[in-house]
């Protein structure tokens, strides 16, 4: 029953279907459930929050770009799906926040690097640091360096969280690493990147502190860097 429920979301998520009054990006479907109640369904059935992210959203977004690559899904079709995975992640919010231990385990700024429109990666990253007890401060997407350490400095954050999805903006992190150096912050802020073409290779070369394959990765590696 939990394995169908979570096949209903990708598939919805398939379909761009943000609840159940949208058309998607075929037509034909509303009136069904969209993402929004299949969501609300399967956390009120008990399912793990962790699994409706990873398994339902995430794999169904990762689907998504398979039919992109493929030729079946244009760009247009990319942001309805990217729409459907942010309506689900806003019903999951709530419950994962009220899942961790209120903020105690320090404060990451989060960002999209500049020049870089993707944001459901960093967004799973965020509400998954903030449930699992991190306080989280997210900038958003296409967020310049100086303005990450800007923030960095003035919230006092232990991390900073980079992501980036292209290769042509992945090189924008390094930016931040310099600009805390030549702030004199690098000390006392440490620097985890993230995102499908960076690696932990590419973390050493631009002097970060560590990389997070996943969410789950992000969770470990900030509880080691920030000592908890
Ligand atoms: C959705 C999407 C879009 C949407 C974004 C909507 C949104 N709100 O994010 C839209 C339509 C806007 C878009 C636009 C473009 N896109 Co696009 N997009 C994708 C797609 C299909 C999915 C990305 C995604 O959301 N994945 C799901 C999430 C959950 O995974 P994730 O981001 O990897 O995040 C996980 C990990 O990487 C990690 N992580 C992520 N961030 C961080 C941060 C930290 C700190 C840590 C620790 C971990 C971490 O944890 C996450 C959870 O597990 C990918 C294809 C793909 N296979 O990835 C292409 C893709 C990334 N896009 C691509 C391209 C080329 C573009 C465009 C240039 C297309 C165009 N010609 O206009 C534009 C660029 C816009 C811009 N300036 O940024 C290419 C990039 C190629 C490259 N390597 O350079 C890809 C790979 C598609 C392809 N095969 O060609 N895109």
């Amino acid at each position: 029953m939990s394995k169908e429920l979570i096949e209903k979301i990708v598939e919805s998520v398939l379909q761009g279907r943000r609840n159940k009054d949208d058309e998607g990006i075929e037509e034909g479907l509303a009136g069904e459930p969209g993402v929004a109640e299949l969501v609300e369904e399967a956390l009120e059935a008990g399912i793990d929050t962790n699994d409706i992210l990873l398994n339902g959203l995430s794999r169904g977004m990762e689907l998504v770009g398979q039919k992109y690559e493929t030729g079946e899904y244009f760009i247009p079709d990319m942001l309805t799906a990217a729409e459907a995975v942010e309506a689900g992640m806003a019903v999951m919010e709530p419950h994962l926040v009220r899942e961790g231990t209120s903020g105690a385990k320090g404060k990451v700024v989060m960002a999209t690097v500049e020049k870089d429109l993707h944001d459901i990666g960093k967004n799973l990253v965020s509400i998954m640091l903030k449930g699992a007890g991190f306080t989280v401060i997210d900038l958003g997407i296409d967020v310049p360096a100086a303005r990450i350490v800007e923030a960095a400095e003035e919230e006092g954050a232990g991390l900073v969280g980079l992501s980036a999805l292209l290769n042509t903006t992945m090189s924008n992190m390094s930016d931040v690493v310099k600009e805390l150096e030549e702030k004199g912050l690098r000390s006392q802020i440490k620097v985890i990147i993230g995102g499908a073409p960076t690696s932990e290779d590419f973390a050493r070369e631009i002097g970060a502190d560590s990389y997070g394959k996943d969410a789950f990765a992000a969770i470990r590696e900030a509880e080691k860097l920030l000592n908890n």
